[in-house]
């Protein structure tokens, strides 16, 4: 495996509509973006993942894009975003866009044009039949993937909502439209992409098959060669698959992308034999911790993994991971754990002051059209979950959770704006958690992910915990994860993943700790671990 430029890098993904409203029209936007740089880079994070902020109707908050070359005036201008790119630049950090290849925006003026009938040449960008190939196959947010369109008398396929119509990647001009958007943005000195479900371009829908269809790493190879791969950029893909399907995806000689996301960890907390996301169960830590090292192990030497816990898309990790009742240690002992892997470590906005889910008052609080399409579903429909029920899964699972404004201070709305109306609800714990109460304390959460990121990139440790092979020890030990990476030194994490006290005999004499969620004297073997107990150390034996 060759070295790359953002092998040492840290990612940082911003929701712009959650992060800073500048204007104070209740949305964050591109100038809320510009005036918080400064703080990302004391954080210490390198490349800024922007979620969708092109012209949009924001029916799914921007994954339903109108236009891939303009921005979405609520964001700002082009002229935002250039600067941005420049003020970014300036500090060393770099701008990685969001690229919605699969589906576009019902606004789209492909979709318009293509609904005007068969004739028109926008109708083969799209996926419309006589009959739905499969009227049982559901869209990913409830309710059915087919949509009727009455004076065409034909079904459009839509995977997400019936607002996001599916593309069709057959079609070679939609193919090289999307190449022309890319280049587009790599012209402007955007230095990565995230690329949102692209599993599911390879689609083929005669034969009913959605992801990883027969066509998808030849389409991905064919757009690497056509745009991004000109560029020495990074990429990422939003790929729902195991460890084969990270290997297509990533293997530097197949031409296709960097690293894909890996949500076996996340998703298993989901009961898929119920309602998945809406009846959660808790994390099974013996599962989550064998397959960390699984992924580990098998991308070890060929490739590169994604190191998450948190998105835009799934809860706050204290919720999953941690337990509220030990916000702080779990919190810290949460990044120490999943940050001394190896890959590329991914921050969520407001991961790093350890903010949690929100308690919503009913459903009208809610914003996200997955929630609403379910319900519906779910509970009205089908009847397979009562209201009570459904709201419980929200809470643990909605996407809502992580799209609450970023608490910045104790001022009204937690300083996201100056206290006019926010687009969503600001989570009433903004008193206690906001970033100005850990700025200057060097025990809070903030400093300890400032501290972690520190050692990660700019000490005599960086490079083993860069380039460091990964082993496991302990496996069969259900709470507490422990493995060492190894490259000149050698460094090993004991994480005790539970809200137990936990007795362990470590393999290796824990002395020369480095970093720790907890403040104690350690010279033994045998620990008696506190709840989410971390550690890092050196192995000096
Ligand atoms: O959160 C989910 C639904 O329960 C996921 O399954 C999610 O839909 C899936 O990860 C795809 O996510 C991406 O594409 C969606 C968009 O809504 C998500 O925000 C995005 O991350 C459609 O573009
Ligand atoms: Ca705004």
């Amino acid at each position: 495996m060759n070295k790359k430029w953002w092998h040492d890098k840290v990612i940082y993904q911003i929701y712009p509509s959650s992060f800073k409203d500048s204007n104070n029209d209740g949305i964050g936007d591109i100038p809320g973006i510009i005036s918080k740089l400064d703080y990302l880079k004391e954080l210490g994070v390198d490349i800024l993942w922007l979620t969708p902020f092109f012209k949009s109707p924001m029916v799914d908050n921007g994954y339903d894009v109108a236009d891939y070359c303009d921005i979405n005036p609520i964001f700002g201008t082009m002229e935002d975003m250039d600067l941005l790119i420049e003020e970014s630049k300036k500090r060393d950090m770099y701008i990685m866009i969001d690229i919605v290849a699969n589906h576009t925006s019902n606004e789209h003026p492909w979709f318009k044009e293509a609904l005007k009938g068969e004739d028109n040449p926008y109708y083969d960008y799209y996926i419309f039949k006589d009959h739905p190939v499969n009227e049982h196959h559901r869209s990913c947010f409830g309710g059915p993937a087919w949509t009727y369109v009455p004076h065409l008398n034909k079904y459009y396929f839509h995977e997400f909502a019936s607002e996001q119509p599916d593309l069709n990647w057959n079609n070679p001009k939609v193919r090289q439209e999307m190449a022309n958007a890319i280049n587009f943005w790599m012209e402007k000195g955007v230095k990565g992409i995230r690329f949102d479900v692209i599993h599911m371009i390879g689609k083929e829908i005669d034969n009913d098959i959605y992801g990883y269809g027969p066509t998808l790493h030849e389409r991905v190879r064919e757009l690497n060669h056509n745009s991004f791969g000109k560029y020495d950029i990074v990429t990422v893909g939003e790929a729902w698959g195991g460890i084969q399907d990270a290997k297509d995806f990533s293997l530097e000689e197949r031409e296709e992308l960097n690293m894909t996301f890996q949500f076996e960890v996340t998703s298993s907390t989901n009961d898929h034999s119920r309602c998945g996301k809406f009846t959660p169960k808790p994390i099974d830590t013996l599962f989550a911790k064998n397959t960390l090292s699984k992924y580990q192990y098998a991308l070890n030497d060929c490739s590169w993994n994604t190191l998450v816990v948190e998105n835009h898309d799934l809860g706050r990790c204290i919720n999953r991971f941690g337990d509220e009742n030990y916000r702080e240690v779990s919190s810290k002992g949460i990044a120490l754990m999943n940050y001394c892997l190896k890959g590329t470590p991914y921050i969520y906005q407001g991961q790093e002051i350890g903010m949690t889910n929100i308690k919503m008052n009913g459903l009208e609080e809610y914003r996200d059209v997955e929630v609403f399409n379910s319900y519906k579903d779910l509970v009205e429909e089908r009847k397979v979950l009562t209201k009570e029920e459904f709201l419980e899964g929200c809470y643990k699972e909605a996407r809502d959770n992580n799209r609450t404004p970023i608490q910045w201070d104790d001022s009204v709305n937690a300083g996201f704006n100056e206290g006019h109306e926010t687009w969503i609800k600001v989570n009433p714990n903004y008193l206690d958690i906001n970033v100005k109460n850990q700025q200057d304390d060097p025990n809070s959460i903030l400093s300890f992910y400032k501290e972690l990121l520190r050692i990660r990139k700019h000490s005599e440790y960086s490079n083993t915990l860069v380039y460091g092979k990964f082993e496991s020890y302990l496996n069969e030990n259900k709470d507490v994860f422990v493995y060492t990476r190894e490259e000149d030194k050698k460094l090993c994490v004991i994480s005790n993943m539970t809200n137990k006290v936990v007795e362990i005999d470590s393999p290796f004499i824990v002395n020369k700790v480095i970093l720790s969620n907890y403040k104690k004297e350690l010279n033994s073997r045998h620990l008696v671990l506190e709840p989410f107990e971390t550690i890092l150390f050196e192995v000096v034996e």
